[in-house]
């Protein structure tokens, strides 16, 4: 056994363990802005704020975690002695994906990763990646030991409702962020083919719409726009943990070029055009891209 898997046991159970208090604080935070802006220049509302403070407490105090990162956090915060490696993790977590779907009470998650590196790290430093889905249930589906496998979370404890999570061969759904006229023309034409093949699906969390796409096979794409060659999500927070979930559930992901795990993080809120789903679809987009 790698020396960092009980660590990661116990991030994981810690993660389950909160999601009940993260979603039991949503209700008296609707509509409430924090007053502040995240490090992406992005409003705060106090529900994200909240998610935060409840996740950097109880992951902060695990032995053997010893950096925490967040969406929501300027920079790397050290919760424990020595480097990550050797059976000691960093953790980067988005705390409430989605959280301006709370004024539409629509879904939203928290994603994390779960590096045996120094944070800022690339997807390919990452041991386990987790999203939570607040939906008319909660969920967890984690990837660890290339293979993922989904949890009902019920009073904080995981009970685990399938293994060995694989996309479904036969795609279904396409959800793609960002304004029809600020895409670019071979990301345009690209999404004017597979609307002909698919069916939309898109709801405005990234937890959701992915989870979507696990579910009944698809694309999900989040891409570069003009107004934002990067796009809009973070590849530390959203980008590779999620990436490497679709990929361990035999999907692939992609951020135009290459694996969105081969993408070298410079910064730890950096932004990364986002492309996941069944490998045909994201290989077609790699090709449209590259014409
Ligand atoms: P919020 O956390 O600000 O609601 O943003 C959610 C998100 O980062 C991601 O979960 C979605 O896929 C994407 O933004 C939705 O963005 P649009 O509102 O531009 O569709």
């Amino acid at each position: 056994m790698a020396p960092h898997e009980s660590v990661v046991d116990d991030v994981l159970e810690t993660v389950a363990a909160v999601a009940p208090d993260v979603r039991g604080g949503l209700p008296g935070r609707r509509l409430t802005e924090a007053g502040v802006e995240n490090p992406s220049g992005e409003t705060v509302t106090a529900a994200d704020v909240h998610a935060d403070e409840l996740f950097f407490e109880a992951l902060g105090a695990i032995d053997g975690v010893v950096e925490y990162a967040s969406e929501e956090r300027e920079a790397v915060a050290d919760t424990g002695d020595g480097e990550p490696g050797d059976g000691r993790v960093a953790v980067a977590i988005d705390p409430l994906d989605g959280s301006s779907n709370l004024a539409s009470n629509n879904a939203m998650g928290t994603i994390v990763g779960v590096a045996d590196d120094s944070l800022p790290a690339a997807g390919t430093e990452l041991v386990a990646a987790a999203y939570v889905l607040y939906g008319p249930i909660t969920t967890m589906t984690v990837a660890r030991r290339g293979s993922v496998t989904t949890y009902v979370v019920d009073g904080g404890e995981m009970t685990a409702v399938e293994e060995d999570v694989q996309l479904p061969d036969e795609p279904v759904v396409y959800g793609f962020g960002g304004r029809v006229p600020d895409w670019p023309d071979a990301f345009h034409d690209y999404a004017r083919e597979v609307e002909t093949e698919l069916k939309l699906r898109y709801g405005g969390a990234m937890v959701g719409d992915v989870n979507q796409v696990l579910s009944y096979g698809g694309i999900f794409a989040y891409p570069a726009l003009e107004s934002a060659p990067n796009g809009k999500l973070r590849l530390q927070f959203e980008g590779a943990p999620i990436a490497k979930i679709i990929e361990a559930a035999g999907g692939a992901s992609s951020n135009g070029e290459q694996s969105l795990l081969a993408v070298e993080p410079t910064e730890l809120h950096q932004r990364v055009p986002v492309h996941v789903g069944n490998t045909g679809y994201v290989d077609r987009l790699e090709a449209a891209l590259a014409d």
